[in-house]
């Protein structure tokens, strides 16, 4: 083991020779330091660490995960996992989060930069204990000090990079279903969001807009003139966003498969054949994403629709995901001829049902696929959970060439440490299940703690059938989520907000339209998280040390000024809510119609109409927003509102930039310091205007801890 020092606060133990994952950016200096803080490590074929917990020890982190934010009590394997049932005992989804908090007797980060399979158990087998399995010798391993739980979030943020900015437009709604398959049912649908007034800025293209699943391709038949049909969408207000598959159709006189074999581009076998798997469009290849060269091609193939007219991509099946290989089929229809006619024990008449049922996404199959990096052939099993990863870096590295300063929307479904500089995650392939609200709105914190800042779930659950309510509480949920995206499968019950009956349709647009509105505030939360190195969304431990916020599971912080309760229970006209301090309460319907109310530290039993979304504004904190639009592009921020809730004295920072380019990074970017005051029989207001150009107003109102209110408008000084 050598030990590096990357920080003051950060040590890195590295054992054997690891895989560089680019997970972390910073390489630090070697150290002359004995054995490993906080945990008992032992060596052999795997690493082993073991970590002794006190009884009210927390553990956070681990990012896309079941079970709470607290993560003690359950096993979490990470290894990227296509499945379509986030049922609780699933202990790996699309993601490989290795990183988490361990918080309590002892407060510190760990991260294991490790691209196999990592197996967490977090007091599961035994109550006490961590065992922490890396599949491997080779890993590099990440120790961070701090004091509080978001200093530390934040010394990990620092080591593994800025995270991806989307354009402006991904903050606003958008509408996807697999599939919209053709150019007429697209139109359609963006119709259907006129006549019902309802913003949306994307409708979403899932496998059926392309020609035979080819990736690149765009079906003629269902879209003639593909080009002018994206620019007419974009004229009526919406962009197209195409899904991007992993596996490469392999057919003679396929553009992309004839470069992919020409330059070697592919995964291989052991034999050094392309390596051969069938997904959706029946055998494919896969792109060889951790070589440098196959990375660069597949990233400039996205220039194809680019220059048609597209602006974001969602890229899936990237764990990869694989439906059969020859080796499992014939596995399988082998067991089958021999059971043909015999009388089967049950072991037997087992091993041949899980043959059929176990043949998707086959470890077997993992280890006879082989990458090629820097003249080295590297089994794919042992870098499994890079995958995803690297094609999004692809994608992102593709669109930096093509485009350089041009923000795109990009998420992935597979994912590890480090793509978030790349673009953001969605959760894959939840059902409409009540449960499944809770578990996104305990995933969202734990994503942000792994970088991932731009995520989402499909909204109204993709899996099975959501009726009204569900898709009516979930909405009220997903609006706070930077991506806000509703999904649902193949051959599922029809989920657009018009797709129920007129009130539904009325409170979705409502709270869609409040997204559109708190658009100031989520887009300058966003930013300033990821140019400060910080969470968006976040448990309320992080901000309330007492011993009930610590452990509340259904409640979140949104930024800086918010705190959110939202309802995830069918037919419930209300909930618990635990105030770590005085809030002001707005319960939202018509958010052009406001009323507050102040709830006091303590327990509160909360009734919520259905049409209703709580939101608390936080002591000393203020809510900033505007008007809502039919589309981001139309918003109108010359006038905006701002309530505050002010015990004696408030700040708050609003950000804006051009939300199309990259400028920001160079320091373009409005900045509207604002600060309230609570003086004797009035509020004093004070603010510093930066580089703004488009707020003329703010109106603002504020209410003191006694209830006492106050309005005032300000009118900003020219830039
Ligand atoms: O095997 O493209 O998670 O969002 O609609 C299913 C079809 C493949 C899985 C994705 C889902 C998408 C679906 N895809």
């Amino acid at each position: 083991m050598k030990v590096y020092r990357i920080h003051e606060k950060i040590t890195k133990y590295r054992f054997g020779n690891p895989f560089p994952t680019d997970g972390v950016l910073v390489k630090g200096d070697p150290w002359e330091k004995e054995g490993m803080d906080y945990f008992q490590v032992e060596q052999g074929t795997e690493i082993r660490l073991t970590y002794k917990m006190d009884s009210k020890d927390m553990v956070w982190g681990l990012g896309e995960n079941q079970r709470g934010m607290n993560k003690r009590g359950g096993i979490y394997v990470s290894y990227c996992s296509d499945d379509p049932r986030h049922t609780p005992d699933k202990k790996s989804l699309y993601g490989a989060h290795n990183f988490m908090i361990v918080d309590g007797r002892e407060r510190f980060g760990l991260f294991i930069d490790y691209p196999g399979q990592v197996a967490f158990d977090v007091g599961f087998s035994h109550t006490d204990v961590i065992e922490i399995i890396i599949d491997g010798t080779d890993a590099d391993i990440y120790i961070i000090d701090g004091e509080g739980l978001r200093e530390i979030v934040r010394k990990f943020f620092h080591i593994i990079g800025e995270g991806y900015a989307p354009p402006k437009w991904a903050f606003g709604y958008q509408q996807s279903r697999w599939s919209y398959p053709d150019a007429k049912t697209i139109e359609g649908v963006a119709e259907a969001f006129i006549d019902h007034d309802i913003p949306c800025d994307a409708i979403y293209l899932d496998i059926d807009y392309m020609e035979g699943f080819k990736d690149f391709t765009v079906s003629e038949d269902r879209f003639p003139d593909f080009p002018r049909f994206v620019e007419k969408m974009r004229e009526k207000g919406f962009r197209l966003v195409p899904i991007i598959d992993a596996g490469v159709k392999i057919e003679k006189g396929y553009g992309v498969y004839e470069e992919g074999i020409q330059g070697g581009y592919f995964c291989t076998d052991g034999e050094g054949k392309p390596f051969v798997a069938a997904v959706w469009p029946g055998k494919v290849h896969f792109p060889d994403f951790l070589n440098p060269e196959a990375r660069r091609w597949f990233g400039l193939k996205y220039k194809g629709l680019i220059d048609w007219g597209i602006e974001g991509f969602w890229n899936d099946m990237n764990e990869p995901a694989i439906f059969y290989t020859e080796r499992g089929l014939k596995k399988g229809i082998e067991l089958a001829k021999q059971s043909e006619n015999e009388n089967l024990d049950m072991d037997s008449f087992f091993a041949l049902k899980d043959a059929f049922i176990h043949m998707s996404n086959h470890r077997e199959d993992y280890q006879s696929m082989y990458h090629h990096v820097d003249g080295k052939q590297v089994n794919h099993h042992e870098v499994h959970n890079l995958y995803g990863y690297y094609m999004t870096r692809a994608a992102a590295e593709g669109f930096e060439e093509i485009a350089p300063n041009k923000r795109f929307l990009l998420f992935s479904r597979a994912s590890y440490i480090g793509m978030h500089r790349f673009g953001g995650i969605w959760t894959g392939d939840n059902h409409s299940w009540w449960e499944h609200i809770l578990l996104n709105l305990k995933m969202m914190p734990s994503l942000n703690m792994c970088g991932f800042l731009y995520a989402g779930a499909d909204t109204g659950g993709f899996g099975g059938d959501a009726n009204a309510q569900l898709l009516i509480r979930w909405t009220q949920f997903s609006l706070f989520t930077p991506l806000f995206r509703n999904h649902s499968a193949i051959g599922g019950r029809r989920q657009e907000p018009f797709s129920f009956d007129q009130e539904t349709t009325e409170m979705i647009r409502k709270a869609i339209q409040f997204r559109y509105a708190l658009i100031p505030y989520i887009y300058s939360e966003y930013m300033k998280a990821l140019l400060h190195r910080d969470m968006y969304m976040l448990p309320l431990a992080f901000a309330y040390e007492d011993e009930i916020s610590r452990r509340v599971e259904n409640q979140l912080l949104v930024g800086d000024g918010l705190m959110i309760a939202p309802i995830y229970e069918e037919n419930a006209l209300g909930r618990y809510v635990w105030l770590p301090e005085d809030m002001l309460l707005w319960k939202v319907d018509d958010y052009r119609e406001r009323s507050y109310e102040i709830k006091r530290k303590g327990h509160l039993y909360l009734e919520v109409g259905l049409h209703e979304i709580p939101v608390f504004i936080r002591k000393n904190k203020m809510l900033i927003f505007g008007n809502h639009g039919r589309n981001t592009e139309v918003l109108d921020h010359r006038e905006l509102y701002v309530v505050a809730f002010i015990e004696d004295r408030a700040q708050y920072v609003y950000y804006d930039d051009d939300g199309l380019t990259k400028d920001y990074k160079k320091e373009k970017y409005t900045e509207i310091r604002i600060s309230i005051e609570r003086r004797e029989e009035d509020f004093e207001i004070k603010i510093e205007n930066r580089e703004n150009r488009q707020v003329k107003r703010i109106h603002f109102e504020m209410v003191d801890i006694h209830g006492n209110i106050a309005k005032k408008t300000v009118v900003l000084a020219a830039q």
